[in-house]
C-alpha cells in the first residue's frame, strides 16, 4: 500500500513537472499607452515623429493590424483589458471623475488575480482610472485608500488615480498618497469650488503653461487647469514634465526586484493624453509639436523597459505587450497645437474617427506582441479584443476560469503567439455615447445612433436606419456604407450584435445565431 501511495506521488510529480514545462511561465509586461493611434507610431506608418524602440519592438515580435481596445474611451477599455468583461455590461463604467469609487469587483478573477493565482508578482504603474473607495463611502485622500488595485489582483501599486487632467494630481502607492505632509490634508471635490483652491479664472493667462478651451477651468496645479478641485497635499503634487520619469523609476525598480519569479508588470502610461508636458528633454523632438513629442516620450519609456529586459537577461523568458486604451485626438480641451502642427501625419492612419468615435479610429489600435523564440516576428492580421488578454493568458498559465469569470473573453493564444492567423470571428466596439458596432470578419456594422468623428474638433454624425454596413478590407476608411444594397447581412450582423449585447436576447423575426464561447 505504502509503496503504491509512493508511485503515486511519484507520477503526480512528474507529470506536474512536465506541465509546468510545456507551458513555461514567461514575465508578462503590458505597455498601455494612452489615446495612442493606430497611425501613431513609425511601425504603423507615422510621419514626423521617429519611435525607435517601439519599432525594435515590432521588428523582433509580431505587429497587428486588427488589434482593439474595447472601448473609444479609456475607463471602459481599462475595465475591459483587466476583467474580460465588455464594459457595457455594468452600468458606471464611462469616464469616471477623480473621486469615483472602484468599479471592478473586489476578489474578482481579473487579468492580474489569475496571474496572481498562477504565482506571479503583479504590479500596476501608471494611470488607472478605474476608481478607488468603496462605492457610497467619501474617499479620504489622507488616509488609507482602499479598495483599489491591491485587492482586484495587484500585489504593489504606483499610480495616479485617473487622468493627469483630473484631481488629485497626487501618487497612489500601495494604500497611500505618496509624500503627502498630514498638516496639509488634500481636500477633492467635482461638485463646487473650494475655498482656498487657485481657481483657473483667477490665475493671469501669462502664468499658465497651457490655456484651457474646453473643461480644464477648475483648480489649477503645475500652472496647468484640471477637471475638478483641490488643494491641499502640496508637498505630494506631481509634476506633469516628471510623469514618465516618476512611473519609469518605479517599473524599472519592480522589474529588477522581480527578476527571479514570474511577474506580470501592467504599465500603464500617461502619455499621449492631455495636458501634454513632456519632459523639457522631449520638447522639440518631433515635428508634430507636444503631442509629437509626448509619443517620443512614450518611446522613450518602451526603450527603458527593454533596455531592463535586456540587462537583467529577461529578454527572451519575457512576453512584451504593447496597446492603447483608445484611438487618438488633436484637440482634447488645451490649446498645444496638435492640430496646426499635424503635418503629414495621420493619427488614425488610414481609419476614420478616433477617441469617443465609434467608427474604427476609435478602437483599432496599436497591438504588438514580443516574446522570442516563441512569436513569429511578422505582421499578422487576426482579429484581437483587449477583452481576450485575460482568458488568453489564464489558459497560457495554466488557470482555469470558471464561467462567470472573464465572461467575454475568449482565448486567442495561438494567434497572439502568431502559431495561427486566425483569432475571434467577431467583437464588439463601444462609443462615448454607448453606441455600439460589431465587427465580423472583414465586415462592420453600425446600428442607428449618433456619433462623433474627426480627431477634436468634431463633427457630429447621424447613423440613420437601418445603419451602416462596409467592408473594412476594401474601405478602411469607412467612407462607402453597403447596408442598402446587402440587408442581409445587416440582418444577420445586427442579430449578432443584439445576441452578444443583450443579456437575454430578444427574438426578432429570426432566432439569433448563438454566441460561441470558446473558452
Ligand atoms: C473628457 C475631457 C478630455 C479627457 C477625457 C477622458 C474635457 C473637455 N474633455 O471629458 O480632456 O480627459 O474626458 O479621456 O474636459 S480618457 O482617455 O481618459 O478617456
Ligand atoms: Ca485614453
Amino acid at each position: 500500500m505504502r509503496i503504491l501511495k509512493q508511485c503515486i506521488l511519484f507520477a503526480t510529480c512528474v507529470l506536474t513537472a512536465a506541465a509546468l514545462f510545456a507551458a513555461p511561465k514567461p514575465n508578462i509586461v503590458l505597455i498601455y499607452a494612452d489615446d495612442l493611434g493606430f497611425g501613431d507610431l513609425g511601425c504603423y506608418g507615422a510621419r514626423g515623429v521617429a519611435t525607435p524602440n517601439v519599432d525594435r519592438l515590432a521588428r523582433e515580435g509580431l505587429r497587428f493590424v486588427n488589434g482593439y481596445a474595447t472601448s473609444s474611451t479609456c475607463t471602459p477599455s481599462r475595465f475591459s483589458i483587466l476583467t474580460g468583461r465588455y464594459a457595457f455590461r455594468q452600468t458606471g463604467t464611462g469616464i469616471l471623475p477623480g473621486n469615483a469609487p472602484l468599479i471592478i469587483q473586489p476578489g474578482s478573477a481579473t487579468l492580474p488575480a489569475v496571474l496572481q493565482r498562477a504565482g506571479y508578482t503583479t504590479a500596476v504603474v501608471g494611470k488607472w482610472h478605474l476608481g478607488l473607495g468603496a462605492t457610497n463611502v467619501p474617499l479620504d485622500w489622507n488616509g488609507e485608500i482602499k479598495p483599489g488595485p491591491l485587492e482586484v489582483g495587484f500585489d504593489h501599486c504606483f499610480i495616479f488615480p485617473a487622468t493627469a487632467d483630473r484631481v488629485p494630481c497626487v501618487y497612489v502607492e500601495d494604500h497611500r498618497v505618496l509624500n503627502l505632509d498630514p498638516a496639509d490634508p488634500i481636500r477633492v471635490s467635482y461638485q463646487k469650488p473650494l475655498s482656498g483652491e487657485v481657481a483657473y479664472k483667477d490665475v493671469p493667462r501669462t502664468a499658465l503653461k497651457m490655456i484651457s478651451n474646453s473643461g480644464h477651468q477648475d483648480t489649477v496645479i503645475n500652472g496647468i487647469g484640471r477637471i475638478g478641485h483641490m488643494t491641499g497635499g502640496r508637498a505630494a503634487l506631481w509634476k506633469d514634465e516628471d510623469l514618465a520619469d516618476d512611473f519609469i523609476r518605479r517599473a524599472v525598480q519592480f522589474i529588477e526586484k522581480e527578476r527571479e519569479r514570474p511577474f506580470f508588470l501592467f504599465f500603464a502610461a500617461h502619455d499621449v493624453h492631455v495636458p501634454r508636458a513632456p519632459h523639457p528633454r522631449f520638447v522639440g523632438q518631433s515635428r508634430l509639436g507636444l503631442r509629437g513629442d509626448q509619443i517620443v516620450e512614450f518611446d522613450w519609456s518602451v526603450g527603458r523597459i527593454l533596455e531592463t529586459l535586456d540587462r537583467l537577461n529577461l529578454t527572451d523568458q519575457t512576453l512584451v505587450i504593447l496597446s492603447s486604451d483608445n484611438g487618438p485626438v488633436l484637440d482634447d480641451g488645451y490649446d498645444d497645437e496638435a492640430n496646426e502642427k499635424l503635418g503629414e501625419h495621420r493619427p488614425a492612419g488610414p481609419l476614420r474617427g478616433g477617441k469617443y468615435s465609434i467608427f474604427e479610429g476609435g478602437t483599432r489600435v496599436p497591438l504588438i506582441v514580443r516574446w522570442p523564440g516563441q512569436v513569429k516576428p511578422g505582421v499578422s492580421s487576426a482579429l484581437i479584443s483587449q477583452v481576450d488578454f485575460t482568458a488568453t493568458f489564464a489558459a497560457m498559465v495554466g488557470q482555469r476560469l470558471a464561467p462567470e469569470d472573464a465572461p467575454d473573453s475568449q482565448s486567442v493564444g495561438p494567434a497572439l503567439l502568431g502559431h495561427s492567423p486566425v483569432g475571434r470571428t467577431s467583437l464588439v466596439e463601444y462609443g462615448l455615447r454607448r453606441e455600439k458596432a460589431l465587427r465580423a470578419g472583414d465586415w462592420k456594422y453600425i446600428p442607428p445612433a449618433r456619433t462623433q468623428d474627426g480627431l477634436g474638433p468634431w463633427r457630429n454624425v447621424s447613423v440613420p436606419p437601418p445603419g451602416f454596413l462596409f467592408n473594412l478590407v476594401q474601405d478602411p476608411g469607412e467612407t462607402n456604407d453597403l447596408a442598402a444594397t446587402l440587408p442581409e447581412r445587416v440582418a444577420t450582423m445586427s442579430a449578432e450584435l443584439a445576441a452578444i449585447t443583450n443579456p437575454v436576447p430578444r427574438r426578432a423575426s429570426a432566432p439569433p445565431a448563438p454566441v460561441k464561447n470558446t473558452r
